[in-house]
């Protein structure tokens, strides 16, 4: 039975590594991108989470932003939040996530690496300072305290780059877990989406939950096709 295989594989780790996307988060209420009526259905991606959009249309985007950081002010951790941190207690964890709400560290998750940044976050476009505490819908524009230039949101947009430090932290998770966890993602996004293919090639055993099937399910131990927060709880239960 699926159930009691995941839940003797998360009991049995040690060293425990999990994926998320935006779909953790939404029992949260929060839209995902790909699912019907998700994020990008109301936007081009092109024209809100690239940086030639910002200097295109920098109001466009800061409304985008805008709106997602007033929704996720709004959003609370979900059970699937819940049962992560309360997993993390008593295993080396860390929880990479695709995610840019911060609901993993609200539900008290310790150890969480942010691929795609922080909605909670601004960056200067010229001296890159780091501004944390703007109200929750930024005045449009913001300008940098320091050198007067241009805030934007601290996040990886489409070609840009993950930071070293993530990417170098992800693939160091990825590389020494005994069990890898991909909740939530459509694994469409890359590097991200081929962070499982690491435990995998090693015959580390990848848990996946999620709505759908998806191009990852084929390399997993055990695939659970349904909500985050229903499955999740009931693997932690003994
Ligand atoms: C880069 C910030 C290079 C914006 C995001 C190969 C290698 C490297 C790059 C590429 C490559 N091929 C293509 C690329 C380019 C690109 C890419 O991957 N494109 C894709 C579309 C093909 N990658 C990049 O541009 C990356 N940069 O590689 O730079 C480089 C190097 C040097 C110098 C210059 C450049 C940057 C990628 C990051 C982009 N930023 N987010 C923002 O958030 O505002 S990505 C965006 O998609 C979000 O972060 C989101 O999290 C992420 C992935 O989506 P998901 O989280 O999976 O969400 P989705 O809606 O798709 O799926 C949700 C799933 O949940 C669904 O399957 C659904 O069924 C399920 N679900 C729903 N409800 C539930 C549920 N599951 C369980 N329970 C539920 N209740
Ligand atoms: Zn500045």
């Amino acid at each position: 039975m699926d159930i009691e295989k995941a839940r003797k594989l998360i009991r049995e780790s040690a060293n425990l590594c999990v994926l998320t996307g935006a779909g953790i988060s939404a029992e949260s209420g929060l839209s995902t991108f790909r699912d019907s009526g998700g994020l990008w259905n109301n936007y081009h991606v092109e024209q809100v989470a690239t940086p030639e959009a910002f200097r295109k249309d920098p109001r466009l985007v800061w409304r985008f932003y805008n709106e997602r950081r007033k929704n996720a002010s709004k959003a609370e951790p979900n059970p699937a939040h819940i049962a992560l941190a309360e997993i993390e207690a008593g295993k080396n964890m860390v929880i990479l996530t695709q995610n840019v709400d911060g609901l993993h560290q609200r539900a008290g998750s310790k150890n969480v690496v942010e691929l795609h940044g922080s909605l909670w976050k601004l960056r200067c476009t010229e001296c890159s300072g780091i501004c944390r505490d703007m109200p929750v819908e930024v005045p449009i524009l913001p300008y940098c305290v320091k050198c007067k230039e241009l805030l934007r949101p601290d996040i990886v947009w489409f070609g840009e780059p993950l930071q070293p430090d993530s990417i170098r932290k992800a693939e160091e998770a990825s590389g020494n877990c005994d069990l890898f966890m991909v909740i939530g993602t459509s694994a469409r996004v890359y590097p991200a989406a081929a962070l499982p293919l690491i435990p995998a090639r090693r015959g580390v055993p990848v848990i996946e939950i999620n709505k759908e099937p998806t191009q990852l399910s084929e390399i997993t131990a055990v695939s659970f096709i349904g909500k985050a927060g229903e499955i999740l709880p009931k693997l932690l239960r003994d």
